[in-house]
């Protein structure tokens, strides 16, 4: 399951056809991602830059993609050339003639001589896109224009339109296509089993991190080398952390246990989050809780359909928790009252959802005109209600205090509704005692 050749060309093809239509003299250009410290002389794990990904397939860092609709190689790529003593130390380059070969693009050379490159294809250009949000690369692109515009006798023209690219790939990058639908269903397929070997793993007296490692040890047997973010095992008052990610307790008898957790496959993320008692049982007011959230992430997923949007979904899931919340006495009031003033939202100050896709937290606008932005064939998104109650939060009984539920899947839209991607992490309070029970 992989993204085919031809489509990172088409997705090149489109933005060279956008950079044509602006009427001007333009270029796009893309930084690959850098290596990062993590101590002295080691880095940390190398993870591509996700617009650069979604128009190359390429997964080095120093690189740079060139698009100039108006240059004789319209597509360029500008790399590490092969050398066998770097090679040697750091790992395997794709190099300058299997770059034009593997990636298909119209023209390679070293990273090297980058700059005399850029010198020429940014001469005469009106209009530059570029990722705003990338120092180095913006640093470097200005510097060939103060070179440009140093040399007017010689004819150079520096640009004068720096453009934030980002808008164009986040749009792009929206809609998925079937070849990316079907990468997105195995980094799901693969996440699910992460969950589920954890719901067998987790236990008392087990520690957080050890539960973390069963997922990881779950995601590479199948094929996902790396967690598309931190994975987050939270126990007990933990799972109020929402992006709890020390992970070192020890899970105790009678708390629940949430677990964020996604694989990352073939770049693409998938990010599952189940809650489930450490001991394999639900507690009676563990279990009531728990099925408010579940009721309120059904009641979201119900909404979903080309057409509607997240706020909808929002309003659906806010009314099931507000009822829900209400019935056990953990919100007190009417009911009426309660939804106008939105008193749910002290227990959930998180969003439902998210685009999901190369990042977890995918590229997107939310809304569009001042509106929410309607649900089209092809997005894809994440539906997360959670109820919080940490220690001596005020008003609400004791015997809630140090429970945090969320609740988790990754779905499609599709042309008639939704498909749940992660539908088979088992979910329902029978299904989870169940599945821990063997
Ligand atoms: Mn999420």
């Amino acid at each position: 399951m992989m993204i085919p050749l031809s489509e990172f060309q088409q997705r090149r093809q489109q933005l060279l056809q956008q950079l044509e239509a602006t009427g001007t003299k333009a270029v796009a250009v893309v930084a690959a991602a850098q290596l990062q410290t993590r101590s002295r002389d080691t880095e940390y794990p190398f993870r591509q830059d996700s617009d650069f990904y979604y128009l190359t397939g390429f997964n080095e860092p120093n690189a740079l993609l060139v698009l100039a609709p108006h240059a004789e190689h319209p597509v360029q790529l500008f790399c590490q050339p092969n050398d066998a003593l770097a090679e040697t130390w750091q790992g395997r380059r794709l190099g300058i003639e299997r770059a034009v070969a593997e990636l298909g693009v119209d023209y390679c050379a070293s990273i090297d001589d980058v700059h005399t490159h850029l010198i020429k294809l940014l001469d005469g250009v009106e209009r530059v896109y570029h990722h705003h949000q990338h120092d180095a690369l913006t640093h470097q692109l200005h510097a060939v224009a103060a070179e440009l515009r140093t040399a007017p006798k010689r004819g150079f023209q520096a640009p004068v339109g720096w453009i934030d690219l980002q808008p164009w790939l986040a749009d792009m990058r929206m809609i998925k296509s079937a070849n990316e639908l079907n990468v997105m269903r195995e980094a799901a397929r693969i996440s699910v089993l992460g969950h589920q070997r954890a719901m067998r793993f987790a236990q008392p007296n087990r520690y957080e991190y050890q539960v973390a490692a069963e997922i990881h040890h779950e995601f590479a047997m199948h094929g996902a080398l790396a967690p598309a973010y931190n994975t987050i095992c939270g126990s007990g008052e933990n799972a109020c952390i929402l992006h709890y990610t020390d992970n070192c307790a020890q899970l105790q008898d009678g708390e629940l246990l949430l677990i964020d957790a996604g694989a990352e496959y073939q770049g693409y993320a998938g990010d599952i989050t189940r809650t489930f008692p450490v001991n394999g049982r639900f507690a009676p007011y563990q279990r009531d809780l728990y099925n408010v959230v579940l009721a309120a992430q059904e009641a979201a997923l119900a909404t979903l359909k080309p057409g509607s949007d997240i706020q909808t979904a929002l309003l659906a899931a806010g009314k099931a928790l507000t009822e829900g919340l209400l019935e056990l006495g953990i919100l007190q009031g009417s009911y009426a009252d309660l939804l106008a003033e939105q008193a749910y939202r002290r227990f959930m100050i998180h969003g439902l959802g998210h685009w999901l896709g190369l990042d977890v937290h995918d590229v997107g606008t939310y809304s569009q005109a001042g509106k929410n932005r309607p649900f089209e064939p092809g997005m894809v998104l994440t539906i997360e209600p959670g109820v919080y109650i940490p220690h001596g939060m005020t008003g609400v009984a004791e015997q809630w205090h140090g429970i945090g539920i969320r609740i988790e899947d990754n779905v499609i839209i599709t042309a008639s509704g939704y498909e749940n991607m992660t539908a088979a992490a088992p979910k329902t309070v029978a299904e989870i005692e169940q599945w821990m029970k063997q």
